[in-house]
């Protein structure tokens, strides 16, 4: 039966607008229409500076599929005899905008002759672009000629910056590998939305899914587990059903070089993250030595927190800082993720090592020893010009002095930070979490780890929290959805979880603060933007489906 309360919301929400026209997203800051429209012809000719003619030839390879036509470049200001006596162009360039808006800013101007785009950097050029790709008709994202379609787009100025410098998704990798093409999919999806860091989530218990040279059983034997868990996780885990079937793989260094460089081109930073000194079981499976109790122990086969726990000794720092030395050379990224979270201690408890070390080092506890080990990689790190990242768990035992914290379980380590004068990013599971539920009645929707988090109070979110300081919350560099896939099985599923979620949190990180507006947004993105989707076959749920009727208690607040 269909709710007559949702029906009304949907009925309201879609609305038809002006967004029917523009309905870009994340919405510019301002954008002021004028008379009149562009149109693209096969004479219109992209012009730019000698120095962004890689980003002339990415707007020509946009704009290449659906057209069926090779737009020709000119770099310098020469407009070329072929481009006939009423020239059309499409012109990039840097220039300092008017009033600053920071290096990521640009502007748009289209008049019937031409579209100009410019840039404080060729980060602001290229969102420019992203925006200009969302204002023409969603078939632009069609990936072969589509025809008769007009490609034409209004004129109009933009002035477009963003709130936060750490726009971020994450993707968990390991509960369920995801082959190289579509983490490439995924980061070309995150920078249409104008997203700016990938978390590649690359070793946890279940996989290490990154060629060390040095310590190649990493991927060997910790890239591989017997089967998987089917299902959902029982109280009584006698009663756990697997499938019996192999799962893992990883990826090359070539492979890794190649996805960074992809997402490089899309302005795109990647932040590996390799856990320790928890989540490690499937290190451990590889080289037993690094544990802490010198048994043997497979790579995990279901979810949940594990015990086991690398040991606190030089050799397995050193182990991980070697790991890290390639990590490093793989990704120029500044910042490092060294995992940090639920790390369980009971191994640490009963191991020798673990408590002479406590001991001489004169430390409390065991999670003072936990905030020992990653002082000594943020120390390594540093060293080495980069700065380690960490769950907000690494607050407990003590902060390392150039840590940054990722606050996920709530918002509180990210205020610890900020007022201990450290950088964080925002990652409440309860407003960034898109492994959750998207709505309220499970039983229509795939199985997912619990949790529910609907489009609403994705959109709801403000990442700086109450009652910091302005000099407090400029530590806030951002925040980031978190995709974790222990009941993701798939690419297709993955899209499903996080479109059009992620959509909502682009908007978060990108508009001014408090501008924001659901109604609009709903409206923008049902009537264009799932368009959009489909023409780049991406999965995502109906955002039709995503206004959840009220639910019985289970609503949060704003935070
Ligand atoms: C907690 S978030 C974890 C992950 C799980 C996730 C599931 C975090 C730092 N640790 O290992 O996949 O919950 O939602």
């Amino acid at each position: 039966m269909i709710n007559p309360l949702l029906l009304a919301l949907t009925v309201t929400l879609q609305a038809p607008s002006q967004a029917d026209a523009i309905a870009i997203i994340p919405k510019p800051v301002t954008l002021v229409r004028h008379p009149g429209a562009f149109t693209l012809r096969p004479r219109t000719v992209v012009m730019t500076t000698p120095d962004l003619k890689p980003l002339g030839q990415q707007l020509i390879a946009y704009l290449r599929p659906a057209t069926g036509v090779d737009f020709t470049l000119v770099t310098g200001n020469q407009i070329p005899a072929a481009a006939g006596p009423n020239p059309s162009i499409i012109l990039l360039a840097i220039d300092s905008l008017q009033g600053g808006h920071g290096p990521e800013g640009y502007s748009i101007d289209i008049s019937s002759a031409e579209v100009a785009i410019q840039g404080a950097t060729p980060a602001g050029v290229f969102y420019g672009i992203q925006t200009l790709r969302q204002l023409f008709p969603p078939d632009i994202f069609r990936r072969a000629p589509v025809g008769d379609v007009p490609w034409t787009i209004p004129c109009l100025s933009i002035v477009d910056y963003p709130r936060f410098g750490w726009r971020g998704m994450h993707l968990d990798v390991v509960r369920h590998f995801m082959p190289k093409e579509f983490v490439e999919k995924y980061i070309d999806l995150l920078s249409l939305y104008k997203f700016n860091r990938f978390h590649w989530h690359l070793t946890d218990d279940q996989g290490w899914r990154i060629e060390i040279k040095r310590y190649p059983r990493l991927t060997s034997v910790g890239g591989w587990r017997a089967q998987t868990l089917v299902g959902r996780e029982p109280d009584d885990t006698a009663g756990a059903k697997y499938d019996s079937t192999r799962h893992g793989g990883f990826y090359t260094q070539d492979d890794i070089r190649e996805v960074v460089a992809y997402a490089a081109a899309r302005h795109i930073t990647v932040i590996p993250e390799i856990e320790m000194p928890g989540h490690s079981q499937a290190a451990i499976s590889a080289y037993p030595e690094l544990g802490s109790t010198g048994q043997p122990v497979k790579v995990k086969e279901d979810w949940g927190v594990s015990p086991w726990i690398l040991s606190p000794s030089d050799s397995t720092i050193t182990f991980m800082e070697n790991v890290l030395t390639e990590v490093m050379g793989l990704f120029p990224s500044k910042w490092i993720h060294t995992g940090g979270d639920e790390a369980v201690k009971d191994q640490w408890k009963t191991s020798p090592l673990a408590q002479a070390r406590i001991k001489a080092l004169g430390l409390k506890d065991e999670d003072a020893l936990q905030g020992w080990f990653t002082a000594q990689i943020d120390a390594f790190l540093h060293a080495h010009g980069r700065t380690l990242v960490g769950w907000d768990e690494i607050l407990d035992g003590g902060l390392s002095p150039n840590a940054v914290v990722m606050s996920w379980r709530g918002i509180d380590g990210g205020i610890a930070a900020a007022q201990a004068g450290h950088d964080a990013v925002m990652a409440p599971g309860a407003y960034t979490y898109f492994d959750h539920y998207q709505s309220g009645d499970r039983d229509t929707e795939p199985l997912a780890i619990g949790g529910f988090l609907p489009l609403d109070s994705v959109y709801a979110y403000d990442p700086v929290p109450r009652g910091l300081t302005p000099e407090q919350a400029r530590h806030i560099l951002g925040a980031q959805g978190q995709v974790w896939t222990e009941y993701l099985p798939d690419a297709k599923h993955v899209e499903y979880m996080a479109f059009p979620r992620l959509e909502a949190l682009a908007e978060v990180l990108w508009m001014p603060q408090g501008v924001g507006n659901f109604q609009d947004f709903f409206g923008r993105l049902s009537n264009v933007d799932v368009h959009r989707l489909d023409a780049l076959d991406v999965r995502y749920r109906s955002p039709a489906l995503a206004v959840a009727p009220p639910q019985r208690g289970n609503r949060r607040g704003r935070r």
